[in-house]
């Protein structure tokens, strides 16, 4: 019944410390505003719009709370949600604290993101199938797990996942990519086709609770 359809929840996941949201939304706020004046990124526009000028601020929309998406259940329609939530490790770190790391930001024409390096307990939680699920059944475990930061318009967030295991099966692939230069955060590397990605010299750590959403 209706009730029962309600005891699973809309996904769940890693739910940042607000103030880190704060402090990440404004690091990637940097990023596209610096990333929008190099010449590299005007040299490759034709990649990413099609246009000869974009203004990378406003192209991405903000996406509600930050979070990194564990397990994405629909309220229980998803394949594998029922037994997602009974998995003993997501029942017992259900309302725990951990401390996210996030290793890189990229961009691409679609999104916007944080890619998140997940340690072994963090692992416990990711689902056996999301990368397989993703069309990546060779990547290994826990490559999907990324923080959406934004989308372009008409693009769902369910994307952000999908375009960086695009860039890390490039990587795996033994594609360097061209590296554009050494920024104070990290470095940048292109992969084509306008994709973007810069490796943070510093992960941001972030508390996060690992938790639910129902929305
Ligand atoms: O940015 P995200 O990880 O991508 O967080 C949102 C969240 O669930 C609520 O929409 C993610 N999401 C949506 N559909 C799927 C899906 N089919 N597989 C995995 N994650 C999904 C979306």
């Amino acid at each position: 019944g209706q009730l029962e359809e309600m005891s699973l929840p809309l996904y769940f996941g890693w739910f940042l410390l607000s103030s880190i949201q704060d402090k990440v939304r404004c690091t990637a706020m940097d990023f596209l505003k610096t990333l929008d004046t190099l010449e590299a990124f005007k040299k490759h526009l034709i990649d990413f719009t099609g246009k000869a000028e974009v203004d990378l601020e406003e192209y991405f929309e903000a996406k509600g709370t930050l979070h990194c998406t564990t397990k994405f259940c629909d309220y229980g329609k998803a394949e594998g949600a029922k037994e997602y939530a009974e998995k003993p490790a997501v029942k017992d770190f259900y309302g725990s604290a951990f401390e996210l790391s996030l290793s890189a930001l990229f961009v691409t024409p679609r999104t916007v993101g944080a890619r998140v390096s997940l340690t072994e307990e963090q692992l416990l939680l990711w689902p056996a199938d999301a990368e397989k699920e993703a069309g990546s059944p060779s990547m290994p475990l826990g490559n999907r797990a990324h923080v959406t930061l934004g989308c372009a318009e008409g693009v769902e967030p369910v994307q952000t996942g999908l375009d960086l295991l695009e860039i890390l099966a490039l990587q795996q692939e033994g594609h360097q990519g061209e590296l554009i230069e050494e920024m104070e955060l990290g470095s940048l590397t292109y992969y084509g086709e306008g994709r973007w990605l810069l490796s943070l010299r510093e992960p941001i750590c972030s508390p996060a609770c690992f938790s639910s959403f129902y929305g």
